[in-house]
């Protein structure tokens, strides 16, 4: 949902206008729309390398995860993993363009410890990854664009601790 329909429902529920602070939440909300977007671009055509390189570092870190035994053992589990990774950054897209972190948990969070539970993944080397990825990605934007992405991976690694 994004900050503007969602500041539409809250007042219609209570039959009002929208409040100062509403609007000048959807006013902020305008005037970032601009480098939100260029995110979200910058994010979505490296998206490839993003995965590649934040895949490469926890594997690096976190060896035993593609050692036998190990959740992302041999080709087809590791591509998973990569997938799953792919997954959270398509999340944070989401997130960026609608400026609100409820893509990321609706689709992303809920549910996802029991998930990983029942798959037998490390939940806080999914938290690694998604730390990498943060940090393949800041290395790509410019400072002031970076606190807005910034807060999305951050939730998301919240959630996963
Ligand atoms: C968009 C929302 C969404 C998410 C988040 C999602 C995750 C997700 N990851 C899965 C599996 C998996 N996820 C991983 C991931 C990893 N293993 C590790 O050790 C690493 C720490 C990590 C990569 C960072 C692996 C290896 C599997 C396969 C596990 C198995 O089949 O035993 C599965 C089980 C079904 C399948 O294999 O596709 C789901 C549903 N699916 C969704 O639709």
């Amino acid at each position: 949902m994004s900050l503007i329909i969602k500041s539409i429902l809250n007042a219609d529920a209570e039959a009002r206008y929208l409040s100062p602070g509403e609007i000048e939440q959807i006013k902020r909300f305008a005037t970032t729309a601009g480098s939100r977007l260029r995110l979200v671009q910058v994010l979505t055509e490296n998206r490839e390398r993003i995965v590649k390189q934040s895949g490469n570092q926890l594997f690096q870190k976190r060896p035993d995860i593609v050692s036998p035994g190990g959740n992302a053992y041999g080709q087809e589990m590791t591509a998973t993993c990569l997938r799953d990774m792919d997954y959270y950054l398509r999340l944070i897209t989401y997130s960026i363009v609608a400026g609100d972190s409820t893509p990321i948990q609706e689709i992303g969070v809920i549910g996802v410890r029991e998930m990983y539970r029942s798959l037998g993944t490390p939940i806080e080397a999914v938290a690694e990854s998604i730390r990498a990825m943060k940090n393949v990605a800041m290395s790509m934007i410019s400072v002031e664009d970076s606190s807005e992405v910034n807060n999305y991976f951050d939730y998301l690694i919240a959630a996963m601790q």
